[in-house]
């Protein structure tokens, strides 16, 4: 009786062990974050069980602005309040079915573009709710103790106010400056921090562009490539623009493990600024070349109307991501949703 049941269990075990085996090898589907179900035998990386997800959406942040927490020193100097919270434990879909842990500033990668006038009093509210140390560098003028290099913000509701006068005029990074400085930035903590002229700059339809790969099997070589984090999104989302009307783009190259970057843009050519400090341009090109950190800001006009392209002329980068597209129409022209492809 003993060794019937034991010869049953044994039939029943192997029998679920092989079933086992072969649902490993079937074909899964997956609902990426665009809703489009896409279908793999390959192995699928389980987002953390533990973390949240991140939402980002690139045709918001394009254009989207923080002025800060406005208000008036007795002296009259203008006051910008900002609060930053670095997390490293959130998950985001970087491509579809590619779930990767990113780390962040107020919850996105890359974190929210700053933006002051030339003489603001910049004040940064850091708390590091993460679970390793960091720090908030800005590129710019500013005293040493606020460099956010030496002065280690611990994790778990660590605190550091950042103060400083904005300047120069121009775009700059800021990022995470903890050690090791590779890794802390290539899982995405760095944002855009824009320093308007006091005479303003002439309007513009303005737009950030912050250039970044993600290194998701951590062999030190990026797997993606983009404009603004996802991989080919404003080749399927075109970025709209008007014909006659300047752009300005706010470009910053923040890829890391590659020593270079760059940007085309098709049809046209544009007025490059290198990191926005001077007010006459440099070059008129339809190409730059950037470095890690390298910075600029871009203007130009489109006289036709139409599709054109922008991307890496590096053409490893577009091919896994960095492309997009201007869809350039007349005013008054019927204006589709920006998700339209
Ligand atoms: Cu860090």
């Amino acid at each position: 009786m003993v060794l019937i049941l034991f010869v049953l269990v044994g039939i029943s075990v192997t029998i679920a062990f092989s079933t086992l085996s072969e649902a490993q090898k079937e074909q899964k589907t997956i609902i990426t974050h665009s809703g489009k179900a896409i279908q793999t035998y390959g192995d699928v990386l389980d987002p953390l069980s533990n973390a949240s997800t991140v939402e980002f959406d690139p045709q918001k942040y394009l254009r989207d602005f923080n002025y800060g927490h406005i208000s008036k020193s007795p002296t009259g100097q203008t006051i910008r309040d900002f609060t930053i919270i670095a997390e490293d434990n959130k998950t985001q879909e970087i491509s579809p079915g590619v779930f990767y842990n990113v780390w962040t500033f107020n919850g996105t990668v890359p974190g929210p573009t700053i933006r002051a006038t030339e003489g603001d009093l910049v004040r940064i509210h850091f708390i590091n709710n993460g679970s390793k140390s960091h720090t908030m560098h800005f590129h710019g003028i500013h005293k040493a103790e606020m460099d956010g290099v030496f002065e280690i913000v611990g994790p778990g509701g660590g605190q550091f106010t950042y103060e400083f006068e904005a300047g120069p005029v121009g775009v700059h990074p800021y990022h995470c400056h903890v050690m090791p400085l590779e890794e802390h930035i290539s899982h995405g903590l760095y944002g855009v921090f824009i320093v308007d002229p006091k005479e303003g700059r002439p309007p513009a339809d303005e737009m950030v562009m912050v250039l970044n790969g993600f290194d998701t099997d951590f062999d030190a070589e990026n797997n993606f490539y983009a404009a603004n984090t996802i991989p080919f999104f404003y080749q399927h989302h075109p970025i709209q623009i008007k014909t006659d009307e300047l752009i300005r783009i706010y470009v910053v190259n923040m890829v890391e493990f590659d020593p270079i970057n760059n940007f085309h843009l098709h049809g046209n050519l544009y007025h490059y600024y290198p990191t926005g400090t001077d007010t006459v341009p440099s070059t008129y090109t339809d190409m730059i070349t950037l470095s890690q950190t390298e910075r600029g800001i871009m203007e130009f006009q489109y006289t036709y109307p139409g599709k054109y392209l922008f991307h890496a002329h590096k053409v490893e980068f577009s091919e896994k991501g960095w492309t997009g597209l201007f869809l350039v129409q007349k005013p008054g022209d019927a204006t589709g949703s920006e998700y339209e492809s």
